[in-house]
């Protein structure tokens, strides 16, 4: 297996309109949760990839369940509840650079993870285990599934990705946010902080200063996404260098573009490239996502992703 990942996906309705959401009268049904996005990305690129939930024993979570599994992501180890709902999303498109998301998953079947349901074969087997801080905002008993799941990984040699994510609409108050995030980072091998994620836990700075502080926490590698600026990697030594990003002529979705970084990422590293390169197919692949719209729908296969950069290789911001 390449690489695990462990979180919440929802059942996701987009409006077919632009506006804002109370004008929106039909919507499209897709699907959406940072870790699947991150586990389809990988496998359209021809990785081995695993994504752990909970869902629902409902409609929506079947219907997920066939579309993740038909991605040929191996869903082996998703449980299902019989009390609990999958949760569901919205995106409002609500003007131009301006979207938004509105969820209705609290108690969802996925905040009703538990470090029992977490089974070790689940994440043994793996090179990666990629998480982010989405889950430990769900819930308590959420948390202490990943913190079960950081374990086997470190038994068993399984780097650990960390992706912030921060949510804030799901954590109580920022002080608790900012505690949780640096706790998880800590115990990362590789952390994919956003700009504002890392402006947010640490405060002001250069981006150079910022990501010093992951390292500071003890994170060997750290890939700060700096939108259409590209990326700034910095190793083991904290060398550092700035990854170009590609050219996007339109964002007509920006939600899903740090999954496609970190997907794109991985793929790379997978592929035996060096942080560089590896950082340059995830810029690619997080300016690919945004030119579609859906979570998962502009995440390109490898012949796409050729294509895209070689078209674009040396057109950037
Ligand atoms: O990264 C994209 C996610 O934000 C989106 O799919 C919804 O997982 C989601 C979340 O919890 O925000």
């Amino acid at each position: 297996m390449d690489v695990v990942t462990i979180g919440e996906t929802m059942t996701l309705f987009t409006p077919n309109e632009e506006g804002p959401l109370r004008h929106a009268r039909s919507f499209s049904m897709k699907f959406g949760g940072a870790e699947s996005n991150v586990a389809i990305g990988l496998s359209r690129l021809g990785h081995k990839s695993r994504w752990i939930s909970r869902i629902g024993e409902d409609e929506f979570g079947d219907a997920m369940l066939s579309f993740i599994r038909g991605e040929g992501v191996d869903v082996s180890y998703v449980t299902r509840d019989p009390h609990s709902p999958t949760g569901v999303f919205f995106k409002e498109f609500r003007r131009l650079n301006d979207t938004r998301v509105y969820y209705y998953r609290k108690d969802s079947a996925a905040s009703k993870m538990t470090a029992d349901l977490l089974r070790e074969a689940a994440i043994e087997d793996a090179k990666y285990l990629h998480i982010t801080g989405i889950t430990p905002a769900l819930s308590k008993t959420c948390r202490l599934a990943l913190d079960k799941a950081i374990g086997i990984a470190k038994e068993n040699g399984t780097k650990i990705v960390f992706d912030p994510n921060i949510r804030l609409k799901l954590w109580g108050d920022k002080s608790e946010a900012r505690s949780f995030i640096t706790r998880y980072a800590s115990k990362s091998d590789m952390v994919l902080p956003g700009l504002s994620e890392a402006e947010f836990l640490f405060g002001e700075g250069s981006p150079e200063q910022l990501v010093d502080h992951f390292h500071e926490l003890g994170v060997e590698i750290v890939m700060m996404k700096l939108g259409k600026e590209g990326s700034l990697i910095s190793g083991p030594l904290s060398q550092k260098k700035h990854v170009k990003g590609f050219f996007v002529e339109r964002v007509v979705d920006p939600v899903g573009a740090g999954d496609a970084f970190a997907a794109g990422v991985l793929s790379g590293l997978l592929d035996g490239f060096s942080l560089e390169e590896a950082a340059r197919r995830g810029n690619a692949m997080g300016a690919m996502a945004t030119m579609v719209n859906g979570d998962a729908e502009g995440l390109p296969d490898r012949a796409d992703l050729a294509l895209f950069m070689n078209g674009n290789s040396d057109d950037v911001t």
